[in-house]
């Protein structure tokens, strides 16, 4: 690709071959294999969008940065490189900033480069366009955060940027561009000297051999253990091993939503449906790539068996992570294993010899029963037709469309909107389900089905609560205009968690509802995608053959009973109010 070299005249030589600061980070970014732009244009950094675009960069312009943001972050998730999220001064940099925090939280690589001010008047705080000072607001939600103040610096910065963004544990990365830096110009050759190609950015980390033996020692006493795979399985993209160490030692396994189809949840092994019996009935369990965080209940209490809420259940751990600082963070882990996700489960395998003895019958057996009891139960459930269509009807229609067309990306949020589908949709392939992830976030959706779009060229089915879905709602015009394959279900109850509260003093709506058969549909249509209202399973089903068919932007409007939710989903026990009642 030929690069567009800015002719500018330099004092006394009219003839010296210059390049800028635009055009420095734009080399640098290709360099290193980035291909792709997530942001939004404005002061400083229109132009550097506009020639990243000359330059054959996808460039994809949102309508908010936070939806740039997150795009930015799970295309990392996606692909092992850094999301690149680009954004404009003070408020498009506080508006990335919810991003760049949640790539960090989740362990996602992401760098949000930020244009800003001009330093020495934003240090004195003489009140510059848009003044702030964003190196020092990003740092405590960042892994690392660095500012470049001269073009010949811009190697060095994106080299660092990339470097620690998907070195070691993943992680949102911050990158300070002022103004002033954009029009600097140098000497061309100069500065492509400058320029860093990254070597090796995520080097392997193999686990010590003790630290490996004493993990299969642990697992090899186990009379009944457990494999919890998380979502840094799934990032490390080591597929075909994590399957096979699963099935060489024979052990059921639980995955954490985003590790849904890792194996695919058809998998005799998978023990997602008896999830309440295998947790506090395991004695060894092998976290690989999960954190015992609060989507764990912290690895103690009732959840593991534990008699009081904060009592330890008896489980002996190991845990397979590649940050050092995870193991005891939340109780003992008797072995950890640090390293990549990809030598740690290779070397976990050189160790379990042929000869290996699968889990006891009984263990197996136990978690089968369980098993087939609740899928039973389920179908059961699913098969029902009720007027009006609720979560169940309208999912069961989901879980079909999604079996028959298991490459496609699957984005969900909300909160019965995002539980009820977890556990009704099953996955079959890796890295399909990408969702609210560590924070239980809001407002993902629309990013996420971007950027999914964009970097699998896939298929991307979203499942949105109504009210998650209008976090990030305006970017259906975004989807629009890429006219990407997306088709957006919306699990319509009128409300957050339900439509049915009232304001007790009959003045206002209450604060969780919304307007009663709002329709979402027409929003599509508004900027020439497909809009359908779906009020029974058949329409839905439909609408939705038709999306895929036709791979046209659809939204479907799916009109669910407004009783049918719970407070908070699956998490009511953490509403201090719903807890009182
Ligand atoms: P989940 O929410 O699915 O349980 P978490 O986000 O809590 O997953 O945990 C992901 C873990 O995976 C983090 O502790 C992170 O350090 C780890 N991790 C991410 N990538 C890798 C990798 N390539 N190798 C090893 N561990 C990794
Ligand atoms: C950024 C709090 C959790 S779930 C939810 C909110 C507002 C919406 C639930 O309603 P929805 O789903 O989407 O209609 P359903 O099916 O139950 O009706 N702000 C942010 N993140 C979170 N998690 C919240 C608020 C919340
Ligand atoms: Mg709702």
């Amino acid at each position: 690709m030929g690069t567009v070299e800015p002719q500018i005249a330099a004092a006394g030589d009219a003839q010296a071959k210059l390049t800028d600061g635009f055009q420095l980070v734009i080399d640098a970014l290709k360099l290193n294999g980035i291909d792709t732009i997530y942001g939004l244009p404005g002061i400083p950094i229109t132009d550097l969008t506009r020639r990243a675009q000359g330059e054959g960069m996808r460039v994809l312009a949102f309508r908010h940065e936070q939806s740039a943001g997150y795009a930015a972050s799970i295309a990392g998730f996606l692909t092992q490189k850094p999301g690149i999220c680009l954004t404009v001064s003070a408020p498009g940099f506080l508006n990335g900033l919810n991003a760049l925090a949640h790539a960090t939280v989740n362990c996602f690589p992401m760098i949000l480069i930020s244009g800003s001010s001009e330093r020495e008047i934003v240090d004195l705080q003489q009140g510059d366009y848009e003044e702030m000072d964003q190196l020092a607001i990003a740092k405590p939600v960042a892994k690392a955060a660095y500012r470049v103040l001269h073009a010949e610096d811009i190697g060095v910065g994106i080299a660092r940027a990339i470097r620690a963004a998907v070195s070691g544990r993943p992680g949102g990365v911050y990158l300070d561009l002022p103004a002033k830096l954009f029009a600097q110009s140098i000497d061309s050759e100069l500065g492509r000297k400058t320029l860093i190609k990254v070597v090796d950015a995520a080097p392997r980390q193999i686990p010590a051999p003790e630290a490996v033996k004493r993990a299969v020692e642990l697992l090899r006493s186990a009379k009944k253990p457990l494999i919890i795979l998380g979502k840094g399985a799934a990032y490390a993209q080591c597929d075909a091993e994590i399957r096979e160490l699963v099935e060489k030692t024979g052990i059921p396994y639980l995955p954490m939503s985003m590790a849904k189809g890792l194996l695919p949840d058809t998998h005799e092994l998978c023990a997602s449906a008896a999830r309440s019996f295998a947790l506090p009935g395991a004695d060894v369990v092998m976290l690989i790539g999960a954190r015992l965080n609060w989507l764990l209940s912290h690895g103690k209490g009732k959840t593991w068996g534990g008699k009081g809420s904060k009592d330890w259940g008896g489980q002996k751990f190991v845990q397979v992570d590649i940050s050092p600082l995870e193991a005891d963070s939340n109780v003992r882990i008797d072995a950890p294993l640090v390293g990549d996700i990809g030598s740690c489960v290779a070397a976990l395998l050189q160790e379990i010899k042929p000869g290996w003895s699968k889990p006891p019958a009984e263990w197996l057996n136990a978690v089968a029963e369980k098993k087939s009891g609740n899928v039973a139960k389920m179908a059961e459930t699913l098969a029902k037709n009720p007027t009006p269509m609720n979560f169940h009807s309208a999912l069961n229609v989901v879980r079909d469309i999604v079996k028959a067309n298991p490459e496609a990306m699957f984005v969900n949020e909300g909160a019965n909107a995002l539980d009820f589908t977890r556990s009704i949709v099953d996955m079959y392939r890796p890295r399909k389900r990408i969702d609210v992830g560590t924070w239980g976030i809001m407002g993902v959706g629309m990013g996420y089905c971007v950027a999914a779009a964009v970097a699998t060229k896939q298929q991307v089915i979203a499942v949105e609560g109504d009210s998650a879905f209008g976090f990030s709602g305006m970017e259906v015009e975004t989807i629009c205009r890429y006219n990407l394959p997306v088709c957006i279900v919306i699990m319509n109850n009128n409300g957050v968690y339900k439509g049915t509260d009232k304001d007790p003093t009959g003045r206002d709506p209450a604060p969780t509802v919304f307007v009663k058969g709002a329709r979402y549909d027409r929003l599509m249509e508004a900027f020439g995608g497909a809009g359908v209202q779906a009020t029974t399973p058949a329409e839905l089903r439909k609408a939705m053959e038709e999306a895929i068919r036709s791979r046209r932007p659809t939204l479907i409007n799916a009109v669910i009973d407004e009783t049918a939710g719970t407070e908070s989903g699956r998490i009511t026990s953490l509403n201090p109010t719903a807890k009182k009642k």
